[in-house]
């Protein structure tokens, strides 16, 4: 519970300022909660108003999207860009297309990009944008023709040194490369604006699996600090997307059984080990539904109660697919099946009461902002690339990937012990991430 009363007041302004925003509300409290001890010892960061700017978006940018679909009917979008900070580098952050896409749910993800980025040590402020637009069921022309009006407006708000986006729900390589076809051609001008793209046209190796092995590397040094390890667990991921697919991957070649995936129509249950080259398959070149996966494999089990998952016994539970889709009601489920870990890789995935409840039974718990870095800090060495007009190896980005991992985590474990929390990497990530940031900021003015 927060107590700092200039903290309180400032949450105040925050609601009051952004009425019906709770993911937005969720975010901004946790990380004012995390940083009560900071602001006692750090009074020269509230005499610079740090906070009180950064709780307010440089810029927000919504706009229309009108596109034809294949039958010839007009269909209007709603588009978003939030510019939250650029103390420290250009706006960096994804574009996420799905139904659900509002404003709240664009400032929190902007938000918690803004310590993220600074946690990876790259020079990347903080930006989220995206669609209501819904991919799932169009074609490869309409979703071409939706990037091609959605970046139509886009377009003059980015740039290599400004802003530059990349992929996140809904937006993966397809949608990344018709988005970056239609930024050359208005910008005319052939430069890394987009991270994510296609290995021809200046993407990274390993960017594709960048979020979730990045996520396994955090986990495993975590994991290793507390006397434990990937090798003989039983893992749950949520999710049967980009991230969920490459924790998997990575999970299972450190060891580990992974028995379950899951969608946003239901779960997989496959007690011999979820067989990952057909969720590839199914996934990312049939894009069909993860319920299919039991024509291939009869024994697993196809469940659609939402929250399943989290009732399967587990060691480490891996929730990759949106926010708050680990409720308190799961978190108890996986205490008491005698889960030890839970990692986050999607953003936000866990709400604040289970949250809760994995502290009180002591929980290793990893906090997505800093065990889901692993993408964008791949991004960052997408820039890296692109502006070096060079192509590294897999093996050196990989590499590199691993070692800003592990960087990432101890960074986390310091600041929380040298504020007397120690274990609790929630905190060390909000502190750790918000510290860089704050200087940057006191630095440069009021800006
Ligand atoms: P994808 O679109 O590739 O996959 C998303 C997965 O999550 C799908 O399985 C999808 O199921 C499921 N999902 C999405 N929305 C919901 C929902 N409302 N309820 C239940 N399930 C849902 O996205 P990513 O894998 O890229 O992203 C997953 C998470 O990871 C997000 O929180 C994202 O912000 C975060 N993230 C992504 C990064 C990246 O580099 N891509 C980097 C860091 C974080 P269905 O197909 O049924 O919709
Ligand atoms: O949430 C995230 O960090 C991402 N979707 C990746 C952002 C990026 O710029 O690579």
């Amino acid at each position: 519970m927060l107590k700092n009363e200039y903290l309180l007041d400032l949450l105040k302004t925050v609601e009051k300022r952004n009425p019906g925003q709770p993911e937005f509300i969720q975010a901004v409290t946790e990380v004012f909660t995390s940083l009560e001890p900071v602001i006692e010892k750090r009074k020269d960061l509230v005499d610079a108003g740090v906070l009180d700017r950064l709780v307010e978006p440089e810029r927000q940018i919504i706009f229309r999207i009108p596109w034809i679909d294949d039958n010839g009917k007009l269909q209007v979008n709603r588009g978003f860009r939030v510019q939250f900070n650029s103390a420290i580098g250009p706006y960096k952050g994804g574009f996420r297309f799905h139904p659900s896409v509002n404003i709240s749910i664009m400032k929190f993800l902007g938000f918690e990009q803004i310590f993220k980025n600074s946690l990876t040590t790259l020079p990347m402020g903080g930006a989220k944008g995206g669609s209501d637009f819904d991919p799932k069921g169009k074609s490869d022309a309409e979703v071409m023709r939706f990037c091609q009006s959605f970046m139509s407006e886009m377009y003059r708000h980015i740039g290599a040194d400004c802003d530059v986006p990349a992929g996140d729900i809904g937006v993966g390589a397809r949608e990344i490369g018709f988005l970056f076809g239609q930024y050359k051609r208005l910008a005319n001008e052939f430069t890394g604006t987009l991270t994510g793209k296609g290995l021809s046209f200046g993407g990274s190796l390993v960017r594709t699996q960048a979020t979730g092995y990045g996520l396994c590397y955090f986990t495993q040094e975590m994991l290793k600090a507390n006397g434990k390890s990937f090798d003989g667990t039983t893992v749950l991921v949520s999710g049967s997307g980009n991230v969920a697919i490459y924790a998997a991957e990575k999970a299972t070649q450190l060891g580990a059984k992974v028995v379950a995936m899951s969608d946003s129509s239901g779960y997989i249950y496959d007690k011999n080990g979820i067989d990952l080259d057909y969720i590839k398959l199914l996934k990312e070149v049939e894009r069909k539904r993860l319920k299919e996966y039991t024509v291939k494999h009869p024994d697993a089990e196809y469940h659609t109660e939402k929250g399943g998952i989290w009732t399967i016994p587990c060691d480490i539970a891996l929730p990759c697919a949106t926010q708050n889709e680990l409720d308190e009601a799961g978190a108890k489920a996986l205490v008491k099946n005698g889960c030890f870990a839970v990692c986050e890789g999607a953003n936000m995935p866990s709400t604040p009461e289970a949250i809760e409840v994995l502290f009180e039974n002591g929980i290793l718990f990893a906090p997505a902002k800093a065990s889901n870095a692993g993408g964008v800090a791949t991004s960052g060495l997408e820039m890296s690339q692109n502006s070096e007009r060079l192509s590294w190896s897999a093996k050196q980005v990989d590499d590199m990937l691993h070692n800003i991992m592990i960087g990432i985590f101890h960074a986390c474990d310091d600041a929380a012990k040298e504020f007397g929390m120690e274990g609790n990497y929630m905190a060390g990530a909000n502190i750790a991430g918000f510290l860089r940031v704050a200087e940057a900021m006191k630095a440069q003015g009021y800006v």
